[in-house]
This record gives structure tokens, C-alpha cells and sequence, in this order.
């Protein structure tokens, strides 16, 4: 595996970033998770806006253009040779004191990972997932935005160790006013007599790219999705739940708490979300091969 580093690549093992770099010391630094479909990049563009709307946010000098970026993710899966994976890319603050000030950080580092991930087993995609309810709830929007998709993922590994302790797959996480957000690393929808919600992003949801492509689905299904501020009631109650994100891509939820949702199997609209987003994800590509 060759890893870009501020446009150098290196093996696996030759790969290192100093131990003075901010993101490891504080979490100071954003980052994308991307797909690659037979050698396309998945909603690239869309990605690195994201990352460059996270970078802004904390004040984050990339050093360097979108369009730069684009073209070095292209040449780090070209690089690796890659048709079908997982591109994780990072943009720490760089090295600098062992104060907190960003300032005494010389320049952002940017770091590239083409490789693979299967964040769930294959049966769970037939059989859906089980769920719980985190007491870790997503952060306030007044101490770090949960929009910013930072390298500080505490919060979301202190749910999921909470979800795993309880015996489920994957956790439900609450904003502060017990509202619903999302899961630990995934966008939640639910299905309710035919009409498809999730929560908005103003209820602690990360601005999902799949969540989005699942928004253009519904839409070219006749299926449009709604926002709404759902609690546990209308997880509980739901006829139908999947997860979306870049790595789980489209899965069925199909046990909250204890209780089955519908009838415990997923569900016939999710198939049809799923089946779509999989026919989808070719057209949407930045070809890395011409
Ligand atoms: N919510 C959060 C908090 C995320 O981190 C998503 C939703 C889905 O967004 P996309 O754009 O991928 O559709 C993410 C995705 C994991 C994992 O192991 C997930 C993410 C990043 C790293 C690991 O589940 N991000």
C-alpha cells in the first residue's frame, strides 16, 4: 500500500507523522472517509467541500486548492492500483508546541489512505442491524458543531463501546434535548406509512454525503424525505429503519432496545434504497483510470 503524505508517498511502514502533530495531540484536524466504485471516486467533489467546510470551521488552512486535493486523492487511488475500496483522508494541524495554540503549528499535513473497509458483516446487510440508545449524546452545537466531521471521534467511540457493552450493533445517539441525531458513524432514517424522515441537521446529524444521495433517491422514487425532529417514540413505532454512511453504505435497523422495529426484518422500501443506492453509485464517480 503506497500512503500519500504531503505529496509523498510511502509504505505502510515508512508512513509516520510526528508525535508533536496536533491531531494526535488534540484532535486538531478534519477528516473524509470516500468510496471508490469500479476505479470511479464516489461524490468526490462533494467530499472535499465537506472537508474544506470542516477545515474552515475550526480556522484550518489546507494549504492547499479543492481542486488540488481532488486530484491527489485521484492519484493516491491510481497509485494503489484500486477499483473498489476506501479512501480515508486527513488534514491535521501539523507539528508545533505542546500548547494548545494552533498558531505555533508551521503547516496543515495531508494524508491519504486508499485501502478497503467492511464495517458490518455481509449477513447484517440481509438481516439488519441491532440497535441501542447511547447515553453519550451528540455534543452541543455551542461547544464544537456537529457538522465539523473532526479528528476528535470520542464521543462517537465512547457510544459505540456503549452500544457494543449493551449487545448491539450499533448505537442511537440523542442531541441534548433528547431528540434523535444519528448513530455513531451513520445517518438514521425511519418509514412510517409510506413517508421516509430523518433527523435535520440542526438536531445533531452529520450533513451525511450518503444521507444526501438517499434525499435524491427518495426523490426519483416518488419517495421524497422529510426532516423531522424525531424522539425514540417514532424509532420505536416506525415500520421501517436503515443507516446510511460512506462506509456501511445503506443497512437496515431492525431492533431498537429490545423492541422489534415493525416486524423485525428489514424492510420492503429499505431494499428498494438500498438496490438503488448500489445502481447509483457508478454514475456519481470521478473516474480515476481515463
Ligand atoms: N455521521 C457521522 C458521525 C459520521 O462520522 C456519517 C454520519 C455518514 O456520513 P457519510 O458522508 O459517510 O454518508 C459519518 C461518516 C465508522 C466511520 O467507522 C464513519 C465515519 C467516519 C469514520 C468511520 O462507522 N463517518
Amino acid at each position: 500500500m503506497k500512503i500519500y503524505i504531503d505529496g509523498n508517498y510511502y509504505g505502510e511502514e515508512e508512513a509516520k507523522i510526528s508525535v508533536f502533530d496536533h491531531g494526535l495531540l488534540y484532535g486538531d484536524g478534519v477528516f473524509e472517509g470516500i468510496r471508490c466504485y469500479g476505479g470511479g471516486v464516489y461524490k468526490l467533489p462533494e467530499h472535499i467541500a465537506r472537508l474544506y467546510d470542516s477545515a474552515r470551521a475550526i480556522l484550518l488552512d489546507v494549504g492547499m486548492s479543492q481542486e488540488a486535493m481532488i486530484e491527489a486523492t485521484v492519484a493516491t487511488v491510481r497509485e494503489n492500483g484500486l477499483q473498489d475500496g476506501y479512501i480515508r483522508l486527513l488534514v491535521t494541524r501539523g507539528a508545533g508546541g505542546l500548547g494548545l495554540n494552533p498558531y505555533l503549528c508551521e503547516k496543515a499535513s495531508v494524508i491519504i489512505i486508499a485501502s478497503k473497509i467492511q464495517l458490518y458483516a455481509e449477513e447484517k446487510y440481509r438481516d439488519g442491524l441491532t440497535m441501542a440508545t447511547c447515553a453519550t449524546r451528540r455534543p452541543a452545537p455551542a461547544a464544537l458543531s456537529p457538522s465539523v466531521k473532526s479528528l476528535n471521534y470520542l464521543n462517537n467511540v465512547m457510544a459505540k463501546v456503549e452500544a457494543i457493552n449493551a449487545g448491539a450493533d450499533e448505537g442511537v445517539m440523542l442531541n441534548e434535548q433528547g431528540y434523535v441525531a444519528e448513530c455513531t458513524g451513520d445517518n438514521i432514517f425511519v418509514i412510517k406509512n409510506g413517508v421516509v424522515s430523518t433527523p435535520p441537521v440542526s438536531a445533531g446529524a452529520l450533513p451525511g454525503i450518503t444521507r444526501d444521495a438517499i434525499f435524491e433517491i427518495g426523490e426519483a422514487m416518488g419517495k421524497p424525505v422529510r426532516e423531522a425532529t424525531l424522539t425514540r417514540y417514532e424509532l420505536y413505532t416506525a415500520d421501517e429503519c436503515f443507516l446510511t454512511g460512506t462506509a456501511a453504505e445503506v443497512i437496515p435497523g431492525v431492533r431498537l432496545d429490545g423492541r422489534p422495529i415493525g416486524d423485525g426484518q428489514p424492510g420492503p422500501l429499505t431494499r428498494e434504497f438500498m438496490k438503488l443506492f448500489k445502481d447509483s453509485t457508478i454514475s456519481c464517480a470521478t473516474p480515476v483510470y481515463t
